[in-house]
């Protein structure tokens, strides 16, 4: 509800790092598509630090409010408002995509590169963009790079990467042409990495993976204002290690597609008028035939096909800036489970029963700027559901655990929100309030035996629960000058019938080694508050320092501690521009997660401290744009995981880092 905040892949990469970010999305978003990526180069901050060499999730790392769930290198699972993909939209230019493993080892974020996105939009809690759905805790928006019409001719992008740790190599190159009535751009980008080895040079096995990825953008301009777009993005991961999980991945294949009519400049109510028809596919294959001591073997592929449409208006009118969306899609989710028992008939079960929900919904928002002074934010948005069991033998199987369930589910989401904004001479105070519900996910309703790492228990989905209802309160005050850049933000989630699993006894489990099975039920009330302050410092012109102090609590209906909250963190770093260098010196230094919770199999996370420095340069041979940056993350090689980690699987230890971009 603090509306959209954004973030540059590319050239301001550190620009946002920690600190305060405007929080008023039209005008954000507004400015956003005036600025491209080269114009904001010849800007106070010069260096793309890690740039397209980093991952996406490093990139969605640097803005407010987001953490990440890690079972490996690779991969990691978005957080927002400590709340993970259930109760979170993701979206690629507004296509909606669902991951396809049933042990979320695939986050969408996974099926895309940095050098595919332009910017990555994020709006915390229930204000949601126009194709966001059950976005309880925020959604996520990641917008692809378009070289657009009337832009250069031609740019050629080179980028290449090393991480000593993991000897991790990026390697990319792109290419954008353009002219007044078409444009084109493509490139291609490899990364491969070794294990990586956690602080006191321990080997984490079973961390490499490799990743290539392609894409393709094209526009077309028949005629003035009338404009076709089209997309293609193949992503292709192998051989992925996931050291906190019992299997590691053989592949994972994305394939996403679309195409988009849009007119501008129309007279009347809209300006501007957007249809997207797009389709996506997605499969994934476990592997534990690399993992010794396996005492069963298994096979567990998954598969997710998407395809669904959007159409957007855009228009003005006085105070009022507004958007209205209609968007459907079908999803299709079906995974199974082969196990091979020595000296026995293999056994099989559908662990996902081929769901296939239809989803369609309109979406309606408002930016009212009353005066200089005032402005109100409005959005809202509705959609029908429904899902039904495709498989017999999935149904089937259900019906043992649920006797006369039925086959299909219909449900309405909803959500509203409202707030307010108040500035004044470097003041701004906001407030706002929202309600919304989501749908259980496939998992949470239909899911069959889904072994859990985290507790070990085995979960069963229980098609019979409600959906999850939320009311959410946020405020902020911000006060900046030339000098000072200061933020306090707290926003609460007040949650009816919170979906969780808990255990019952009556179910034995089909894991060995699980103490148990769990059954997806609707807990009467659940809360998580979220507060963090940021104070930023630029006291002279060539140097800022940058500081976030952020607490998050988290408690359900019977007393006990929600799982994976943030402990008490600090982030500090001090920042030196001088002509065409730039320097980071920053640390993470987190407390002790005393508030973790037992019940649902977490342990305690000590707290931890660890350090980074880097250096950036940016100079120009003829006309030839480079970058060359260069950095140690964990600098005292500190053995540490953070609360997020699966299993408390240790991070990096120290972490040498180069790389090199060229623009031609
Ligand atoms: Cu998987």
């Amino acid at each position: 509800m603090t509306a959209g905040i954004a973030i540059f892949i590319g050239a301001l990469y550190y620009s946002n790092v920690l600190t305060a970010l405007p929080t008023d999305s039209i005008e954000k978003e507004a400015s956003i598509n005036e600025v491209t990526i080269t114009s904001t180069v010849g800007s106070k901050r010069k260096v793309a630090g890690k740039g397209r060499t980093a991952s996406i999730e490093e990139h969605l790392l640097q803005l407010n409010n987001v953490a990440m769930v890690k079972r490996g290198a690779y991969a990691w699972e978005p957080v927002v408002n400590n709340m993970s993909t259930e109760r979170l939209s993701t979206t690629i230019d507004g296509m909606k995509i669902f991951y396809a493993c049933t042990d979320k080892m695939d986050p969408v974020t996974s099926y895309v590169e940095s050098g595919n996105l332009q910017r990555v939009r994020l709006d915390s809690g229930l204000d949601g963009n126009p194709q966001a759905t059950g976005n309880i805790g925020g959604s996520i928006d990641l917008k692809l790079r378009k070289s657009g019409f009337d832009a250069a001719p031609q740019e050629f992008n080179l980028t290449t990467g090393y991480e000593a740790n993991g000897h991790l190599q990026v390697y990319g190159a792109d290419a954008a042409f353009s002219s007044q009535t078409f444009y084109a751009n493509f490139g291609a980008f490899y990364r491969d990495a070794d294990n990586y080895r956690a602080g006191g040079h321990q080997d984490v096995p079973f961390s490499k993976f490799h990743k290539v990825n392609s894409f393709l953008n094209l526009g077309f301009r028949p005629a003035p204002n009338h404009i076709v777009e089209g997309t293609v993005i193949f992503d292709r991961a192998t051989d992925v290690g996931y050291p906190a999980l019992n299997m590691d991945v053989s592949d994972a294949t994305g394939l996403i597609t679309s195409l988009s009519y849009r007119r501008e400049q129309l007279a009347g109510l809209f300006y501007r008028w957007e249809t997207k028809v797009y389709y996506n596919h997605i499969t994934h294959n476990m592997d534990d035939s690399t993992r010794p001591d396996v005492i069963i073997h298994m096979d567990m592929p998954g598969k997710s096909s998407t395809a669904g449409l959007y159409s957007l208006l855009e228009g003005s009118r006085g105070k009022h800036q507004y958007q209205l969306n209609f968007d459907c899609y079908y999803n299709t989710l079906f995974a199974d489970m082969t196990m091979y028992v020595e000296g026995a008939k293999p056994m099989y079960m559908l662990t996902w029963p081929d769901v296939g929900t239809f989803n369609s919904g309109l979406s309606l928002s408002d930016n009212i700027r009353l005066s200089d002074t005032h402005s109100i934010h409005l959005s809202a948005k509705g959609s029908w559901q429904q899902q039904r069991i495709n498989s017999d033998e999935g149904y089937h199987a259900l019906e043992i655990f649920f006797p006369g369930v039925e086959r299909s589910k219909r449900t309405f989401m909803g959500r509203v929100s409202v707030s307010y904004a108040w500035q004044k001479n470097g003041w701004r105070l906001a407030a706002g309030t929202g309600y919304g519900n989501r749908a259980p996910s496939v998992t949470e309703s239909f899911g069959y035996f889904l072994n859990n790492a985290f507790d070990r228990y085995d979960y069963i989905g229980n098609p019979h629960l409600k959906n999850e209802s939320a009311v959410e309160l946020n405020t902020s005050t911000s006060w900046q000058n030339d000098v000072i850049d200061t933020r306090l933000e707290v926003n609460a989630f007040l949650f009816h019938n919170y979906i969780i699993g808990t255990p019952d006894n009556r179910l034995s489990a089909m894991t060995i080694g699980a103490p148990g099975v769990k059954v997806y039920q609707n807990l009467k009330h659940a809360q998580i508050v979220n507060t963090a302050f940021t104070f930023s410092v630029t006291p002279l012109s060539w140097l800022r320092w940058d500081n976030k102090v952020s607490y998050s609590y988290g408690k359900e209906s019977t007393g006990a501690h929600l799982p994976l909250i943030a402990p008490f963190t600090y982030l500090t770093a001090l920042k030196l521009f001088h002509q065409n260098w730039e320097g980071e010196l920053g640390g993470e230094l987190v407390g002790k997660q005393s508030n973790y919770s037992n019940k649902y199999g977490e342990s305690l996370t000590p707290g931890y401290a660890v350090w980074h420095i880097s250096a950036g340069y940016q100079f120009n041979i003829h006309t030839v744009v480079a970058n060359i940056h260069v950095g140690v993350d964990n600098l005292f090689d500190r053995y540490y995981s953070t609360y997020s980690d699966w299993n408390h699987i240790p991070q990096k230890g120290r972490n040498i880092y180069a790389n090199l971009s060229l623009k031609i």
